[in-house]
């Protein structure tokens, strides 16, 4: 292995290697606790040492690196105190996370760390966001984030490359290339020789580094670094490696032909560099020994205080008030009394664009958002007036979009994201229930994100431009959900949702955008989530409903003038107003759900369930539910009519009434 020393001073270079070993002597401490049973999971790092510390010492302290399982040395490289890294893998609280999530899965703020969710891909969009955020505050700083070679199969690696290049993102996308994705080799994974082969096609520049070989990581990162601050782009970089354990400890090797441990061993990134540091004559041995003994020291010291902490003691209050970043929300009232007949869609433009003035860091993104308007011209002219670099046109890829929103959020910055459709949110569907729903609960860190979802059937559009998906994320735990049914509500809710610092989908019914008008307050204001509102008073039942339901009840209902029902929009969906719920079953006793959403697992089981359970003694018949039939949307009118439940809603009514 050769070694080219440059310019670097003996004191940098015994630095590398005081870094190099650290991650190593702990490993094989950690290797020890396993075997006696004293920590649950190890995925090794051994071998690939230099690739982590080669890159966190490249970077300046308060560029952001965003690490994968095996990188120790990233950590402790940003000088993480280790008696808080143990303390983390033991699921104390002293750890990263309250105990909530093991070993890497944690971010750190003041280390400048993002750690990953165990989907591997979805971190690659969290660094560009980050980069974004980088480019917008023209703060000149790079950020780097990792990759197994593995895990660049999934898409979100494609995603993650391709905005990076389109939007000049100052991002260094580093492979560790060790052969192995689990059990995997390359050749079942896949087809092209070199990860610098993939540069070229996306437009970015490749290079290729030695990964055990610490001063060329340290270096090639150190100038890639430097170009992209001055010039931002994305840089990929391919690092070879190998890994020297299994998978994790528990996975063995078996897999692994025995020659190429043979051959890797030979490769070793600190037996190798010690000894180019020894013919140097810039290390001895008893300066080694004095640095080992150092290390283990502090090593012995960490893990002393991490297993003399208590076990966490379960707090049932703090896990749920967790799962969102503390909000207490101060209502907006307009000030003036000046009001404006507009539809649906011209208040949700309304609200965008006074929260774009409002806040100087939302960012818009979305596809065809800018120029064009998008699909439903919700944000035309906005591009105009805040400009590209707010009004964002996005290419093709739900998942790094909503990842870059996290990004966002992660350097103070707030972000709303179109989805052309609500149905396409199942390409980032992954980024919303497992990343921004679940950060503050693990690490703090708060997703300040809202999704707008076009939402909803009745316009012929057939099974992929006309669901109802509000349920898929009702189940998730750190999502916020409103849904409003009229333009007052649109704006206000909107501009409550951007306010908000937690992740909020936020539905719109695109047959709606059009087809209702009201007059609204032309000056900035909220209205309260999580509040429902009655739309019609009445006496003979009670129809909780959202979004087209309330109009759909509102229609049908004055089809029967004998009759008379509390209409309570619920306006938000998670969470959802119980107080509202529980009021209007006391005084009517009869109960109808109504939503567009398919029957079954809809939101109004659980609202069903709930009633049941608390306010069985207030009920004189059974709770009722009509919603859509359990298929896909269809396309033909006729068969769309026949799958929303508008049509069969007065027998339902009729039949509760009577009973
Ligand atoms: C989406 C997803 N699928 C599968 C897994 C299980 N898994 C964890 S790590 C891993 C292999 C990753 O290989 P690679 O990216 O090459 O990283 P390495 O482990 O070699 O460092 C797999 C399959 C996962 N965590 N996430």
């Amino acid at each position: 292995m050769h070694f080219n020393r440059k310019e670097y001073s003996d004191t940098a270079l015994v630095h590398l290697y005081e870094s190099l070993l650290k991650p190593r002597l702990i490993e094989e401490k950690m290797l020890i606790l396993l075997r006696q049973g004293k920590i649950s999971k190890w995925f090794s790092g051994i071998g690939q040492e230099a690739i982590s510390v080669g890159a966190v010492l490249a970077l300046e302290k308060e560029e952001y690196i965003l690490p994968m399982h095996r990188n120790l040395g990233v950590f402790t490289g940003r000088g993480v105190p280790l008696e808080k890294l143990f303390a983390q893998f033991q699921g104390k609280l002293g750890g990263f996370t309250k105990g909530r999530d093991r070993s890497f899965h944690f971010g750190s703020n003041e280390h400048h760390i993002v750690g990953m969710i165990s989907h591997l891909g979805p971190q690659l969009a969290v660094a560009d966001g980050i980069a974004l955020a980088s480019n917008l505050a023209q703060e000149g700083k790079a950020t780097l984030v990792f990759s197994g070679d593995g895990g660049t199969s999934e898409g979100d690696f494609h995603e993650a490359l391709n905005v990076a290049a389109v939007w000049d993102l100052p991002v260094i996308f580093l492979i560790e290339n060790n052969g192995y994705g689990l059990s995997t080799p390359n050749e079942e994974q896949f087809r092209f020789k070199n990860f610098i082969d993939k540069g070229p096609g996306y437009g970015i520049d490749a290079l290729q580094v030695d990964g055990n070989n610490v001063l060329e990581v340290y270096d090639t990162i150190q100038q890639a670094a430097r170009n992209i601050r001055e010039t931002p782009r994305p840089i990929l970089i391919e690092a070879l490696t190998f890994r020297m354990r299994g998978h994790e400890e528990a996975s063995g090797t078996k897999y692994v032909p025995q020659e190429l441990f043979e051959q890797w061993a030979k490769k070793d990134p600190i037996v190798n560099y010690e000894k180019f540091l020894v013919k140097e004559g810039i290390l001895t041995d008893r300066k080694i020994q004095r640095i080992r003994k150092g290390i283990q020291k502090e090593i012995e010291k960490g893990l002393e205080i991490a297993f003399s902490e208590e076990k966490p003691i379960p707090d049932t209050l703090s896990e749920v008030e967790d799962v969102y970043a503390p909000y207490v929300q101060q209502l907006v009232l307009p000030t003036s009394k000046i009001s404006s007949e507009r539809r649906f869609v011209d208040a949700i433009a309304d609200g965008l664009k006074q929260s774009m003035e409002r806040y100087p860091q939302l960012i818009l993104m979305g596809q065809d958002i800018a120029e064009y308007g998008g699909v439903f011209k919700v944000t035309e002219g906005l591009v105009e007036t805040f400009g590209k670099s707010r009004v964002r046109n996005t290419p093709l890829c739900e998942s790094a979009i909503v990842g870059i929103g996290l990004g966002l959020s992660v350097k103070g910055f707030k972000s709303v994201i179109e989805m052309q459709f609500a149905d396409f949110v199942t390409c980032g569907f992954n980024q919303i229930v497992n990343n921004l729903a679940k950060s503050h609960y693990r690490w703090q860190q708060n997703a300040d994100v809202v999704i707008r979802m076009p939402t909803g059937a009745g316009v012929a559009a057939g099974p992929f431009h006309s669901q109802s998906n509000e349920a898929w994320f009702f189940h998730t735990p750190g999502l916020k959900i409103v849904y409003p049914s009229n333009p007052y509500d649109a704006k206000g809710l909107l501009n409550a949702a951007i306010e908000d610092p937690n992740p909020v989908l936020f539905f719109e019914h695109k047959a709606l955008y059009r087809a209702i008008a009201q007059s609204i307050p032309d000056d900035y204001y909220t209205e309260e989530v999580g509040k429902a509102t009655l739309a019609n008073h009445g006496d003979d039942l009670s129809i909780i409903t959202y979004g087209m339901g309330v109009h759909w009840a509102l229609e049908i209902m004055s089809s029967l003038p004998h009759l008379s029902a509390d209409i309570l929009d619920l306006r938000t969906l998670l969470p959802w107003d119980k107080e509202a719920v529980e009021q209007t079953v006391k005084k009517t006793g009869k109960v109808l759900i109504l939503h567009e959403d398919c029957l079954t697992g809809g939101i109004g089981a659980e609202i069903a369930a709930w009633v049941g359970e608390y306010c069985f003694q207030y009920l004189d018949g059974p709770v009722v539910r009509e919603g859509s039939l359990d298929t896909p949307v269809p396309f033909a009118p006729p068969l769309e009519q026949n799958f929303l439940p508008k049509g069969r809603l007065k027998n339902k009514i009729e039949e509760l009434v009577a009973f």
